[in-house]
């Protein structure tokens, strides 16, 4: 039988990543995102579905979940970011509606969308949250504030589904080297480079072993929680740099 996963965010970074460990174990992997001619050329490598998806879009939303099978092994919602660094004082409403449009709405929009699937193909959910969905940090507070929400949401889901044969996991990262910083500072790659300066961040591949090891377990086990960060990282904003590590 063929086993089915959709990554959302697989463009690029942790959601590519993902999609391509989840093909190595078997999934038919339905990648979807906005940038539709990087998910093709995924696909294509993978032997999976490239779909157009904006999770900010109920109408979007609802054409993927219309094409998908009846029953969906895997859901991993990836979409999400950060947008700017700015104190409350200083606050971008823009960039903090974005935030929680993605991070939050767009989770609630695929997750409710996919559930009938889910529960029908005794299904796994895993979120990618992040620390900053257990931390704040100077700055930090529009994208701090929308990852608390999102690890809330989870949280809530895996009650409501209690009793039903749904999994559901929270994969929570720290510093990741991917597109996260050049999105967050609106392309600009000196500001996002200055993350990773003097220490070794995470690749998109470690988190994408952590979904796969946990959608991997035997069926009876939930896998609540996987945080995870570089060695150099003790919290958002205590980095070791320049340390060799
Ligand atoms: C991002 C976590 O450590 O880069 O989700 O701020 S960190």
């Amino acid at each position: 039988m063929t086993r089915t996963a959709v990554v959302t965010g697989a463009s690029s970074g942790i959601g590519e990543a993902t999609a391509r460990a989840l093909a190595a174990q078997g999934y038919h992997v339905i990648a979807a995102a906005r940038r539709m001619d990087r998910l093709a050329k995924l696909a294509g490598e993978i032997g999976g579905t490239a779909a157009e998806l904006d999770v900010t879009s109920q109408a979007s939303v609802d054409a993927l979940a219309a094409a998908l099978p009846p029953e969906l092994q895997v859901l991993v919602n990836n979409a999400g970011g950060a947008l700017g660094l700015e104190p409350i004082e200083a606050a971008d409403e823009a960039h903090w509606v974005g935030m929680y449009a993605t991070n939050v709405l767009g989770l609630m929009r695929v997750t409710r969308a996919l559930l009938p699937a889910l529960k029908a193909g005794r299904g796994h959910i895993v979120n990618i949250t992040s620390i900053a969905g257990r931390e704040v940090y100077v700055n930090g507070a529009g994208y701090t504030a929308a990852k608390h929400a999102a690890v809330a949401v989870t949280k809530t889901l895996r009650l409501e589904l209690n009793g039903l044969p749904v999994r559901v996991t929270d994969v929570a990262p720290g510093l990741v080297e991917t597109e996260f910083g050049l999105v967050r500072f609106d392309g600009d790659a000196d500001r996002a480079a200055a993350a990773y300066k003097g220490m070794t961040p995470l690749v998109a591949e470690d988190i994408a072993e952590c979904v796969a090891w946990a959608v991997s377990r035997p069926w009876h086990v939930n896998i609540d929680e996987i945080v995870v960060r570089p060695v150099a990282q003790a919290t958002v904003s205590l980095v070791a740099r320049d340390k060799g590590l």
